[in-house]
């Protein structure tokens, strides 16, 4: 292991530890059947939540404020900031120099249309969330797309470990349309919570609303208790 990798792996167990009894409080992890008890494949949930469509992996729609930010992996920056002990800023060779993870997830859009077992590849926002180190006062973060887009996000939701700044999906670099070269995942929660073409993660002392949260969507955001305005 090198200190890097101590590091990190020091920071996410106190972070776990830090958030444990509010991530298990989530539906995602506290309800074993919150929609009902129908066939359960994701933390005990129905495969996609209610009234929603499946569509295959090569029907994904795009879904954003309508540009497509162009960044070239030499020119892409991720600031860490905010209420943090260790303020950084990432070059893609920093990204790729981090821990990688794999996950199989779903992608659920309040629009009505999910995606199942898509294959994301990418760093787990606990280990960026491990080396910026958030202060004792941390609860929350505002992530930003290079679009003007935000959202937020409460630290016991980003901490899960299925949640990816994603670079790769079915082995292949993530499009530009769907947030290319890295885009956030939340896989437990409407697919708005992860913000395309991300730029800056900012560590709040409180809650603060986002984009579409601002708008009316719904700020807890969780597909399994159908919350998707207010
Ligand atoms: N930067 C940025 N991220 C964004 C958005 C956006 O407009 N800008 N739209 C969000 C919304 S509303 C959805 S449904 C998903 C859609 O992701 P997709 O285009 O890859 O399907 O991205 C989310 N992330
Ligand atoms: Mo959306």
């Amino acid at each position: 292991m090198t200190d890097l990798e101590r590091r990190i792996a020091e920071g996410v167990s106190e972070l776990r530890a830090r958030f444990a009894e509010q991530m298990k409080a989530t539906p995602s992890l506290a309800d074993p059947a919150p929609q009902g008890d129908g066939p359960k494949n994701r933390h005990g949930m129905p495969k996609e939540p209610p009234s929603q469509n499946v569509l295959e992996k090569d029907e994904w729609p795009v879904l954003d404020l309508g540009q497509t930010p162009e960044i070239a992996t030499d020119r892409f920056r991720l600031v860490l900031d905010g209420a943090v002990e260790n303020p950084v800023t990432l070059r893609w060779e920093d990204l790729l120099a981090l821990p990688q993870a794999d996950e199989q997830a779903d992608f659920h859009c309040v629009t009505g249309w999910s995606i199942i077992d898509l294959a994301f590849r990418g760093v787990r926002f606990e280990t960026l969330a491990a080396l910026a180190r958030p202060t004792a006062a941390a609860t929350h973060v505002m992530t930003y797309g290079s679009d003007g887009y935000s959202t937020n996000l409460p630290l016991w939701e980003a901490l899960k470990p299925d949640v990816l700044l994603v670079h790769t999906v079915e082995g292949k670099p993530l499009s530009t349309q769907h947030g290319g070269p890295a885009r956030i995942v939340v896989p437990q929660l409407w697919a708005w919570k992860g913000a395309k073409w991300v730029n800056r993660i900012e560590f709040l002392g409180h809650d603060r609303r986002g984009y579409w949260e601002i708008r009316g969507y719904s700020n807890t955001a969780h597909p399994w208790r159908d919350d998707r305005m207010w």
